[in-house]
């Protein structure tokens, strides 16, 4: 608890211009906005907090894979969710180019898979082995796969190499993208009425993992260069021929003008870090309680005073 004298000082200063420190500008922060919905509700959460510090927001719907180009250039200032698995090696490439910055990890554990219902481990009994969903393919079989098995892949600007890695490892799986995030859910719901296996793309801190118990597919597992060095994983000639990393980082990066143009934004967003518990329950505002963004945002802020506004008082 901060006594009634720490209090005062704090507000004073909030009241006080700021002399001797530079302000932020007026210009809007930019914040992108992708196809996932934690990272469109947290985009929604931190853009608040920086307008409740007097800041200047806008948010552009942005490819997650070219907005680390953006970012670099200043054309985008931040992004709030670098994901291990997805973005790693945008983030890294932009990264060697210069002109973006890591500003630190969320407290949160990442992983982005395939990954199926727990009801499906009753027609393919020797999974999460990849090995053993592959023995399964045939249960997984479609109209549109033939004799092979159905794996529904995130949407394409994901880059999840789904193919790759089913050729890297001679896997008798067809992989088609879903065409949003949408897609994967009402794929998983539409199985859950007869209990139909299916396997799909899924990740963790997301909502889905309240709603529907199951598992990730345990591919090899990921050994850093598996992307980018054939000899890297168990087929000697082929990339991607790994799983995702199971324990992957969530970043928060930002143009590297970000800091001196708004010293206090930066200083806040510095703070940040949202926990996976925190995350997954931004997506189920939207997910599950059909909220709008904006307002699964305000529901947040308003239900977590107490982790957010210490990061004000803490960064800036
Ligand atoms: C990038 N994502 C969290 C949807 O895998």
């Amino acid at each position: 608890m901060r006594n009634a004298t720490t209090a005062l000082f704090a507000g004073a200063l909030a009241v006080m211009p700021a002399i001797g420190f530079a302000a932020d500008s007026d210009d809007p922060i930019v914040i992108p906005i992708h196809n996932w919905s934690s990272q469109i509700v947290m985009s929604n959460v931190v853009g608040q907090i920086f307008e409740s510090m007097g800041n200047n927001v806008e948010y552009v719907t942005t490819d997650s894979q070219a907005v680390y180009e953006s970012v670099r250039l200043g054309d985008v200032t931040l992004e709030l969710e670098v994901w291990e698995g997805a973005f790693g090696a945008s983030f890294r490439a932009a990264q060697e180019k210069g002109g973006i910055v890591d500003v630190g990890d969320h407290n949160a554990v990442t992983r982005e898979d395939w990954w199926y219902p727990m009801w499906t481990k009753e027609a393919c009994p020797g999974l999460p082995d990849w090995k053993a969903l592959n023995d399964c393919a045939a249960v997984f079989a479609t109209a549109e796969t033939g004799d092979k098995g159905r794996y529904l892949d995130g949407p394409v600007d994901w880059l999840k190499h789904g193919q790759e890695r089913v050729a890297a490892l001679g896997m008798d799986f067809v992989v088609v993208n879903a065409g949003s995030a949408a897609a994967l859910w009402a794929e998983i719901g539409a199985a859950e009425a007869d209990k139909r296996p299916v396997v799909v793309f899924n990740w963790t801190p997301n909502f889905a993992e309240a709603v529907w118990p199951g598992e990730f597919v345990e591919f090899p597992a990921w050994e850093d260069g598996c992307d980018k060095d054939p000899a890297v994983g168990p087929n000697p000639d082929a990339l991607y021929d790994c799983g995702n990393p199971a324990k992957g980082y969530l970043k928060k990066a930002a143009w590297d003008g970000m800091e001196s143009k708004w010293p206090a934004a930066y200083g806040v967003l510095s703070k940040i870090s949202f926990t996976n518990a925190q995350i997954a329950e931004m997506a189920k505002l939207v997910d599950v309680d059909e909220l709008e963004p904006e307002e699964a945002a305000e529901e947040w802020l308003d239900a977590n005073e107490d982790i957010w506004k210490p990061w004000i008082d803490a960064g800036s």
